[in-house]
């Protein structure tokens, strides 16, 4: 399975030189992650078999930074990257994201932290930056069967969150992006542009919205408070050594790489400490494919697709088809958050 994960990088003369580097530079520098990557790759099927260490890594932790993931997966081009996606506020299409280019953002802007926190606030990009800024590479992987490699820069959510300082009722996070039918034809539902966004995309979009449970703007999304505090999530400012550019998500998203990418939410203007389970938008609206929890799982199949493979998007003519790994590959750092959870039915 190793082998057949890296090699299948055709991309490059690079990739196997970067991969030894990489390897030899983490030994190196020891953390428990990066020599994880070292070994041999986990597999996809069998999923959480082996017995798994205690998971919330060391503040100390070493991600991986630069031109590959800790496997030795390389980048996926910052174009590719601006090309293909997906932004249901601008475009059912994944390759019309560029759409959002004309995003023109509120300034300043602002991500309001607020519910059931002792310290609510508003905070705006250069408040956020004083919760650190460092890059980490993660694989990114849609329910739609791509992923990519990508080198974001943000900061672990927990920082955000623990000055917040959550109350002893907060059991979840919601986040919300911003609503602004003006310049977001998704969510203009009755705006002239209304009936060229529907048809923006066909049967393989993300889900078509039903009768019974259309789209639900502002897009929201959520986690328990203990994925939230998992120093994997992040929120991201930039990516490739560059701001996000607003296809991405500009100014600010959130990514949580174990997860199917629609977590990931985008242009998140309000963080929300809540008691009950929140309402989120793709399983509200499409909820047979898209489960709450949403967590990368080879076994469990999407009932339009096999989830145990990806398209892995390097920018390439013809661009390799790789398993899937569980939980996207983070299971040793994310499993025993689920420990007792029925993975299939809590999809
Ligand atoms: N606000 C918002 N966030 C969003 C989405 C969206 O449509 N709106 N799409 C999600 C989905 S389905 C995916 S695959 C990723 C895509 O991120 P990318 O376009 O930067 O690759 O963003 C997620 N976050
Ligand atoms: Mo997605």
């Amino acid at each position: 399975m190793d082998g057949k994960r890296s090699t299948a990088i055709p991309g490059g003369p690079q990739s196997l030189s970067r991969r030894q580097f990489l390897c030899l530079a983490s030994t190196w520098l020891a953390g428990a992650f990066a020599a994880a990557g070292c070994r041999a790759r986990p597999t996809t099927s069998g999923g959480m078999a082996t017995p798994l260490p205690p998971a919330t890594p060391a503040p100390s932790q070493v991600y991986p930074t630069g031109q590959a993931d800790e496997f030795g997966d390389v980048v996926t081009p910052l174009e590719k990257m601006r090309q293909w996606g997906n932004y249901y506020e601008f475009t059912r299409s994944n390759q019309a994201i560029g759409e959002a280019a004309s995003f023109r953002m509120r300034s300043p802007w602002t991500v309001q932290v607020g519910g059931l926190v002792d310290s609510p606030g508003i905070f705006d990009l250069d408040d956020l930056r004083r919760f650190g800024e460092e890059e980490r590479v993660y694989r990114f992987r849609c329910m739609q069967a791509w992923s990519m490699v990508i080198p974001w820069k943000g900061f672990p959510l927990h920082r955000l969150l623990r000055a917040a300082g959550p109350t002893s009722e907060a059991r979840y996070v919601r986040f919300e992006s911003l609503y602004d039918p003006d310049q977001m034809p998704g969510q203009d539902v009755e705006g002239a542009n209304y009936s060229a966004w529907l048809s923006s995309a066909g049967g393989q979009a993300m889900g078509r919205p039903e009768k019974d449970n259309p789209y639900l703007w502002p897009y929201a999304e959520a986690l328990r408070l203990d994925e939230a505090l998992h120093d994997l999530v992040l929120l991201a400012t930039g990516a490739h050594g560059q701001p996000l550019h607003p296809e991405n998500g500009a100014p600010v998203r959130l990514v949580v790489p174990w997860k199917y990418a629609f977590k990931s939410i985008k242009a998140v203007a309000r963080i929300e400490l809540v008691a009950e389970r929140p309402v989120t938008f793709w399983n509200h609206a499409v909820p047979a494919e898209m489960g709450w929890y949403a967590n990368v799982n080879p076994d469990v199949a999407n009932p339009r697709w096999k989830q145990s493979r990806e398209m892995r998007f390097l920018g390439l003519e013809s661009e390799p088809i790789l398993p899937t790994l569980m939980f996207n590959g983070y299971a040793s750092q994310v499993a025993r958050l689920y420990e007792g959870l029925d993975l299939a039915s809590n999809f």
